[in-house]
């Protein structure tokens, strides 16, 4: 205890001193005496929830070149190295023991080997710079749903995007007194460029010890890869809730504004890319969070929160025609970082698909850039990263939910899991029970890789509830977390499916971007039992007369009979080889897979079997309506 003592009174001014020390927490103490060991900064400072401390860190951004300011009130521009912009899957792993079972599935480094290894490049890695010790809280604060977290980095990048991501968690630490219970994060740079990027980039790592609750992050600024709160506490999360019965999802979660006032909340999970933030911000709906939210069950009920407040959004293609409100968030004084956008000679930010000419010259990502740079590999630069991003805070939006920081959360109505797929699933669709939602919807999430992506296009990449990258757990074992929660509440939520990418033979998409909208209000007309559907093999779709309706009043669209076939039809080989597909994932790749997910496709296959010997392999709805 001494000895933690002296390390810290070292390091820590006595003013710094006497913030740590209001927090009454031996295992917070020595953590910070151990990182601040390792890491040997010059100085450390305590960021505590206060407004000096928050335009402390503010300003240390811009002292440090880590961010800089741009011509309007409040916006600020960060760089990733060119080669440090987006999750780097294949150095995230976990420290595992080599008989675990999770050893299975996940990408894992031995536990004592992958900590030397981390511990060896966090070994001085502060020297000459300035320790950052800041306190957030995983979902609102005061709550069931809080998990109270401590961020030490090095970066003053990471600790600002955490104060906008993040509510704030030094007072929640008061109130925890000596609990061990809290996620534990430690980040460093690196060695920086001229630029002020991370240098060492064969050195980045992202390595997780879920039996210590503690993510190290090394050589890397990414915020997907250092921000502790995002993705690294995600994977932790899981882990938790499936020990103590909830769920922690890569999930959206928006308020769906019904008849008569009445406003039902879905969750939902998208693939990266497939419109899962657009989504959460549908015109005249309310927004509560666009990427990560925690499941419980409150009094018999399904309850959910925004694990985050803000949004670390993608910008390409964010315009004043198809995402107004974030535009306008983007384009009007208030507290904004850009990430790895163009920033021209005016100071100002631009991105691929703003709607607006870009100049052909500014600083990017790449340095200095000009129309036509390429980079070593002879590509050509974009003026943004396809990955570029923004960061802001949902109170921003004029759009917010008003039960964003509800403790208590908000009743979950229903569920939607969506991907890109250009040929198989239907616009909108509803499962027949939870467990049917749980297996043959978010369980069989695929999603096309497109032309932004590294690799062949089109090609079908599996991604369990859109939850792929931050599982911890064998994938049974989650399937089965899932299944288990449905059973426990008094009312299942009702489970949707969504495809906004189906496209017709002549390969155009068979749905305007904007008609999203449509499926998300039948969806909650659903949920309350307030129109019938047609019941398909693969679940129950919409009735032509609702869409007519709905297309009317949410689109001001006259919608066809022809439209509606065209998306609607059950497309039985395309469902039966998807079937094909996951079944054998599931058979061959996946050592824990529950019997009910193979009986629930064998029960799937049969539906669609039977219906095709009747009306054949493309079944119009017209069809089944009649029965
Ligand atoms: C995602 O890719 O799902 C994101 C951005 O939300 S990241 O922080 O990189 O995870
Ligand atoms: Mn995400």
């Amino acid at each position: 205890m001494d000895n933690v003592k002296n390390i810290l009174k070292d390091k820590l001014s006595a003013e710094n001193m006497e913030k740590l020390a209001a927090i009454k927490n031996s295992k917070l103490h020595d953590f910070v005496a151990w990182a601040v060991e390792l890491a040997n900064p010059d100085s450390v400072f305590v960021c505590t929830d206060s407004d000096a401390d928050r335009d402390y860190i503010r300003k240390r951004t811009i002292e440090l070149g880590e961010e800089i300011p741009l011509a309007t009130k409040g916006h600020t521009c960060h760089f990733d190295n060119y080669n440090d912009q987006a999750r780097d899957k294949a150095n995230t792993k976990y420290l595992l023991r080599a008989d675990a079972d999770e050893t299975k599935s996940l990408n894992w480094v031995e536990r004592e080997a992958g900590k030397k290894e981390v511990h060896s490049y966090l070994k001085d890695s502060m020297v000459g710079r300035q320790m950052i010790v800041a306190f957030f809280c995983l979902g609102p604060i005061d709550s069931q749903f809080s998990i109270p977290c401590v961020q030490i980095t090095d970066s003053s990048y990471v600790c600002h995007s955490e104060t906008i991501l993040y509510r704030p968690g030094y007072e929640q630490f008061q109130k925890i007194g000596d609990s061990p219970e809290f996620f534990r994060f430690i980040h460093t740079a690196g060695e920086l460029t001229e630029n002020k990027t991370s240098k060492n980039l064969d050195k980045r790592r992202v390595y997780i010890d879920l039996e210590d609750e503690m993510v190290y992050s090394t050589n890397t600024q990414y915020a997907g890869n250092t921000v502790g709160l995002k993705k690294l506490a995600l994977r932790l999360a899981i882990q938790k809730a499936l020990r103590e019965g909830w769920l922690a999802e890569h999930m959206f979660v928006l308020g769906a504004h019904g008849p008569e006032g009445r406003v039902t909340y879905f969750t939902g999970a998208f693939p990266s890319a497939c419109g899962k933030t657009s989504t959460s911000m549908l015109p005249g709906q309310t927004i509560i969070g666009d990427d990560i939210a925690y499941l419980r069950i409150i009094d018999g009920k399904a309850r959910t929160v925004n694990v985050e407040k803000g949004i670390f959004g993608i910008i390409q293609n964010v315009s004043p025609e198809d995402d107004p409100i974030i535009y306008e968030a983007l384009t009007t004084p208030g507290e904004v970082i850009f990430g790895n956008v163009l920033v021209g000679e005016d100071n100002m930010p631009y991105w691929l698909g703003m709607g607006k000419e870009l100049p052909e010259k500014g600083y990017n990502h790449s340095g200095q850039w000009h129309k036509g740079k390429t980079d070593d590999q002879g590509n050509e630069i974009t003026p943004s990263h396809k990955n570029a991003r923004y960061t802001l805070n949902i109170s921003e939006l004029k759009n917010k939910d008003p039960r964003l920081d509800d403790p208590e959360g908000v009743e979950v109505g229903g569920v939607v899991y969506g991907g890109r797929d250009s040929d198989t699933w239907v616009p909108v669709e509803q499962a027949y029970d939870w467990t049917e939602g749980i297996i043959l919807k978010g369980a069989s999430i695929e999603s096309e890789t497109t032309a932004a992506t590294l690799g062949q296009e089109g090609v079908r990449k599996f991604n369990i509830m859109s939850n792929q990258d931050f599982l911890s757990m064998p994938y049974g074992q989650y399937i089965n977390a899932n299944l288990d929660f449905g059973k426990r509440v008094d009312k299942e939520p009702a489970v949707f499916s969504v495809n906004y990418f189906l496209r017709g033979k002549d390969g155009k998409f068979l749905n305007a971007v904007s008609d999203k909208i449509v499926w998300f209000m039948w969806a909650e007309l659903r949920v309350h039992g307030d129109t019938d559907g047609i019941d398909t093999p693969t679940g129950v779709i919409p009735k032509y007369e609702d869409l007519v309706e709905l297309f009317k009043k949410y689109r001001n669209k006259d919608y066809s009979k022809d439209e509606y076939v065209e998306q609607f039809k059950i497309r039985v080989p395309e469902n039966m080889a998807k079937l094909d597909r996951i079944e054998k994932i599931y058979k061959e790749e996946i050592s824990d897979t529950p019997q009910i997910v193979l009986d629930t496709f064998a029960k799937a296959r049969k539906r669609l079997q039977a219906m095709a010997d009747k009306y054949g392999d493309y079944i119009s709805p017209f069809d089944l309506a009649s029965n």
